[in-house]
Parts: structure tokens; C-alpha cells; sequence
């Protein structure tokens, strides 16, 4: 079984958005174009409480229930089969979607037979590098899909240490068009 992972596709990562990745929401068109050839598509959000010692580090974003959480109004969401949620609590960063409070992934993934996980979404340097780690960790065969992840970039080369930390780790870069 072949599942995607949609990390974080939500308004304030991107344009316009308090914490947005340059072009954030062109990873919209891709995910959109290949999330119906999965066996599961499971979407993570980030979704933080009001006030959660993860807003020292960033400005406050993906508050729950506030359209800075909602997924981009483009992302066709018809596609999505679970949603998780991250960073629910007042001290956890939530980076990756393996974190998630609602739902165990790993073991809601080994329940469904998935073996094969291919990460997509926002931010390349943040979420997306965090939950395809622990992806390898738990033992899934991990493809990180280039052409649809997007970087925040605090410092200019993150998201290719980012890439490159994931291969190293063991993930394989694929393009969307050779899904
Ligand atoms: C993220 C920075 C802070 C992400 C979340 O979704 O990658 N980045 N919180």
C-alpha cells in the first residue's frame, strides 16, 4: 500500500500567510494532480492553542479554528482520507505529523498496510523534513516529492540542508512526474 502525506498546506504557510514558505501554495496544483493515484491520503495540520511556548520561537500561526489553520482554499480536500493534528498542546513544537494527538500514525499506517510513504507539503526545512524522518524511523519506505514541498528558509540554504539531511537519512527524492 502507497499512502501520501500532505504536511501542512494550510493559509499561513502560505503567500499572504503570518509564516509563509516563498510560493507555498504552488505545491497545490502538484498535490492535487497526484493525490488520486494513493491507496490513503492522509493530511496533516498544524494546530496550535492560543498560547503554547511554540510562539516564542515564531509568530503565532495555524491557531486553531482561525482560517490561518485552514487548509489553502485550492487544495482539494475530497482527496484527503485523515486528517491529523500537530502541535495541540502548550509546549510541543509539533514539527512532525508523526507527533500528531488525534490520531498514532505510524500505527494507524501499519493497521492500513502502507509500506510506502510519499511526503509532500510545507516546510521543507520544518514539518516536512521532521515527519519524513520519522517516517524512516518507523520503518516506512520514504520518498520526499521535490516539486511539492516549499521551504520557510530562516536562513537562506535550509531547505537544501533540509534535503539533503532527508537523503542521508535515507528518503528518496522523487518529481511528481514520475508518480
Ligand atoms: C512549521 C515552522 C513553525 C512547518 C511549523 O509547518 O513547517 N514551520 N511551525
Amino acid at each position: 500500500m502507497r499512502a501520501l502525506l500532505i504536511v501542512d498546506v494550510q493559509n499561513d504557510f502560505c503567500t499572504g500567510g503570518v509564516l509563509a514558505a516563498k510560493g507555498g501554495e504552488e505545491v497545490v496544483p502538484v498535490i492535487n494532480k497526484i493525490a488520486s493515484s494513493f491507496d490513503l491520503v492522509i493530511a496533516s495540520k498544524d494546530w496550535h492553542p492560543e498560547k503554547t511556548a511554540h510562539f516564542d520561537k515564531w509568530p503565532a500561526h495555524c491557531v486553531q479554528n482561525t482560517k490561518g489553520a485552514e487548509f489553502h482554499p485550492d487544495l482539494q480536500t475530497e482527496n484527503i482520507d485523515v486528517v491529523v493534528l500537530k502541535g495541540t498542546g502548550i509546549i510541543d513544537d509539533g514539527y512532525s505529523a508523526f507527533e500528531a494527538t488525534n490520531v498514532k500514525l505510524a500505527d494507524f499506517l501499519k493497521e492500513k498496510r502502507v509500506t510506502e510513504l510519499y511526503v509532500t507539503g510545507i516546510a521543507t526545512d520544518y514539518c516536512v523534513l521532521s515527519s519524513a524522518l520519522d517516517a524512516v524511523k518507523s520503518g516506512f519506505v520514504t520518498y520526499v516529492v521535490e516539486d511539492a514541498i516549499r521551504g520557510v528558509n530562516v536562513e537562506e540554504n535550509d531547505s537544501e540542508k533540509a534535503l539533503k539531511q532527508m537523503q542521508d537519512a535515507g528518503c528518496t527524492l522523487v518529481t511528481s512526474n514520475k508518480i
